[in-house]
């Protein structure tokens, strides 16, 4: 990791870290480690959110050093930006970002735009918490059984427990050390992965009644309207997850999950298996990710996203 980026975390007296809008668990975890260790060495920190942490996450330690931009908010020494791949990215929390002194980016997308004044960007990292573990290390920090689950969580969530691609012995390395510190990974797997609400549950059962499959079934396709959220009682981060139902099938090559935010805001998520980078697909929209695993914004009409997506994909499974 850059020295320079290095001594810029160690000499800030007061950080402020911004994960992602739509937090999961990578850009939670990460930046509630990152928070809870530069707090034990005596520094001022806060976690800036977008929105709410998710309910699954809530159970996480460091979660009370979490909040929001307030109108009249002081600027910090520090703006860590973590697992957040472009500004657009960081939302409504953009232009305070950018009043730092100094700024940081710590991300382990493909697409990075390294949009800070110093930017660590591992592409082939499988998350960002893994990066903040290096960080951690590469600082003398010593990781507590707090950080560890915060850590723990990130690097488990964005690698579907160990089980995508991006997991790589370095991965699980980083994955032992944490385990060493007596975290109790039964307890952490229930809460991360095996914890659901019979709302998501009625929602899932509502999306794989939607699923759809094209091109001889290697394409699926779910999409939700706000009157499917409203119908089912369920929330935006219920769906969290549901582009998943769709990779699993056998033959199934790219998943999509189509979410109207709005009757002119659509949220995108794109899955693949084995060949089609669908960070690429994401970028025509503006938006990025990772070559199984992206996602962008589009403006418009949910059927017109569904029919342009459709079209796109479909060129990228017949060009193999
Ligand atoms: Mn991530």
């Amino acid at each position: 990791m850059d020295k320079e980026l290095v001594k810029a975390v160690e000499g800030a007296e007061s950080v402020a870290i911004f994960p992602h809008i739509s937090a999961d668990g990578d850009a939670i975890g990460s930046s509630l480690a990152l928070a809870l260790a530069l707090k034990k060495t005596g520094k001022k920190v806060i976690v800036y959110m977008e929105e709410n942490i998710p309910d699954t996450f809530k159970f996480l330690p460091g979660i009370e050093l979490a909040g929001f931009i307030s109108e009249d908010q002081e600027v910090m020494d520090l703006n860590i930006a973590l697992d957040t791949g472009d500004t657009g990215r960081l939302g409504t929390r953009a232009d305070h970002f950018f009043k730092a002194p100094v700024t940081i980016n710590i991300d382990h997308h493909i697409t990075n735009t390294e949009f800070a004044q110093y930017n660590h960007v591992e592409a082939l990292s499988a998350s960002t918490g893994e990066l903040v573990f290096l960080l951690l290390n590469e600082m003398k920090y010593e990781i507590d059984t707090d950080m560890a689950k915060c850590l723990y969580t990130a690097i488990a969530t964005d690698t579907g427990g160990f089980k995508y691609g991006n997991t790589t012995a370095e991965t699980h390395r980083a994955a032992a050390e944490l385990l060493s510190t007596g975290i109790d990974v039964a307890e952490l797997s229930q809460k991360i992965f095996d914890n659901t609400t019979f709302i998501k549950l009625k929602l899932t059962q509502k999306a794989i009644e939607l699923l759809e499959l094209y091109e001889n079934d290697s394409l699926s396709v779910i999409a939700i309207t706000q009157d499917i959220l409203q119908s089912t009682g369920a929330r935006d981060e219920d769906c969290e997850g549901l582009v998943n139902i769709g990779r699993s099938i056998i033959g199934v090559e790219v998943s999509v999950l189509i979410k109207e935010k709005s009757s002119n805001e659509i949220r995108v998520n794109l899955r693949s298996k084995t060949y089609v980078d669908v960070s690429e697909i994401a970028a025509l929209f503006g938006g990025g990710g990772h070559k199984r695993a992206a996602g962008c914004t589009i403006k418009g009409s949910i059927s017109d996203a569904k029919e342009q997506l459709i079209s796109i994909i479909k060129d990228k499974l017949n060009r193999r």
